[in-house]
């Protein structure tokens, strides 16, 4: 088995060998994880002398190249393809098509559980479950390790975009070395996720989740920003963040004060199911805030939107809730989810929601947490 740090130099060489005039997608979860890991490789590529770089947010779907992702890449037929934060490692034929047809170089910087090893087909896959399967290291912290591997200045000056997306992913836990660097660097201020998340790093990590629900095209806007501006600070300073940032902070704190009100609770089963009513795509920033309150319980918080409903499940103790989400969409049409054990996504027909919810709630005490190093 590999070691985690022999996966971050691997993945420092493949960037370091970029042909400078060619092009590069970068292509990034829409999350605060994601847009952190799409700055710290632009960072990166811009360090070792890459000047054409194009970047495309995505959500995760089944499979994770979509047709309109594909679309897009069959049109800039890049030399080099980065996926960051994506387990595109689900579905790797579109990508053996790319690289058939343009003779695209692709790598995956990864951390989702692997379905399967894309250095097989010789696409270069760095996953820090491959030297580690227990570990829970966002994207974000691995791309720092990275920079590290290319530059310790380079790693050092953006640490605190990393912590961001760390933040975004509830991970800083994991990753006690980039807070010790970080630390060194800008001075401690906080140590755990819990206290890491009221500074003004995990407001950061808000503003982009706030960005990403209050417009279509926020999460890339609030990626250029992030890579435009000199601090944390200059960050928070954006007037367009901030009204972003009030607009869905009101309404996220009307659905979370309403939980234990309105949600569907089953003490036996150990779950409480939400069905919030709102346009704006809060699902997952709710269940979080809900999970923090309840960290034992599987809270499931729901939105229709068209004929479909979407979910978000988080448990942070007792129940490995991807392993749940997969199971509860078995034998469901056109239905997708799945994720980390303590944070995962569904999205299924509203036609489906009896026989989902009973699924859910069936199978709950099914899957407990795996235990954690
Ligand atoms: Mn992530």
């Amino acid at each position: 088995m590999k070691t985690l740090d022999s996966l971050y130099a691997e993945a420092a060489d493949w960037l370091k060998q970029i042909r400078k005039s060619g092009l590069v997608v970068v292509v990034y979860h829409r999350d605060s994880d994601g847009i952190c890991s799409a700055v710290m490789m632009s960072k990166i590529l811009k360090y070792v002398g890459c000047s054409s770089v194009k970047t495309i947010p995505c959500d995760p779907a089944t499979p994770a190249v979509t047709p309109p992702l594909m679309k897009s890449l069959s049109e800039l037929q890049p030399d080099y393809l980065i996926f960051v934060d994506m387990a595109v490692d689900q579905d790797p034929n579109p990508l053996i098509l790319l690289k058939q047809k343009y003779d695209t170089k692709v790598i995956v910087i990864d951390h989702h559980p692997v379905s399967m090893d894309l250095n097989m087909i010789e696409i270069k896959h760095v996953n820090t479950r491959s030297a580690d399967a227990t570990a829970y290291l966002p994207a974000s912290y691995m791309m720092y390790r990275i920079a590290g591997k290319i530059s310790t200045e380079l790693a050092k000056d953006y640490s605190w975009i990393s912590l961001i997306g760390t933040i975004g992913d509830h991970g800083i836990d994991g990753c006690q070395d980039l807070v010790k660097e970080f630390s060194a660097a800008y001075g401690k201020i906080a140590t755990t996720q819990k206290d890491f998340a009221k500074t003004k790093y995990g407001k950061a990590s808000e503003y982009i989740m706030s960005a990403k629900a209050a417009d279509d095209d926020g999460i890339e806007k609030a990626r250029m920003i992030l890579e435009r501006v000199i601090s944390v600070d200059a960050f928070l300073a954006s007037e367009m963040l901030k009204e972003w940032h009030a607009e869905i902070q009101a309404v996220i704190n009307y659905m979370v004060n309403n939980f234990e009100k309105d949600a569907e609770l089953n003490p036996n089963a150990n779950i409480a199911i939400y069905t919030i009513k709102t346009q704006i795509r809060i699902e997952s920033v709710v269940a979080s805030i809900i999970s923090d309150k309840f960290p034992r319980m599987t809270v499931v918080v729901c939105r229709e939107s068209g004929d479909r409903i979407g979910c978000s499940l988080r448990n942070q103790k007792s129940v490995d809730v991807g392993s749940l989400a997969k199971t509860a969409i078995a034998g469901l049409k056109d239905a997708r989810g799945g994720g980390h054990p303590q944070a995962a996504a569904a999205s299924i027909k509203k036609t489906d929601w009896i026989t989902f919810k009973n699924a859910l709630i069936n199978n709950n005490t099914r899957y407990p947490a795996p235990t954690k190093k």
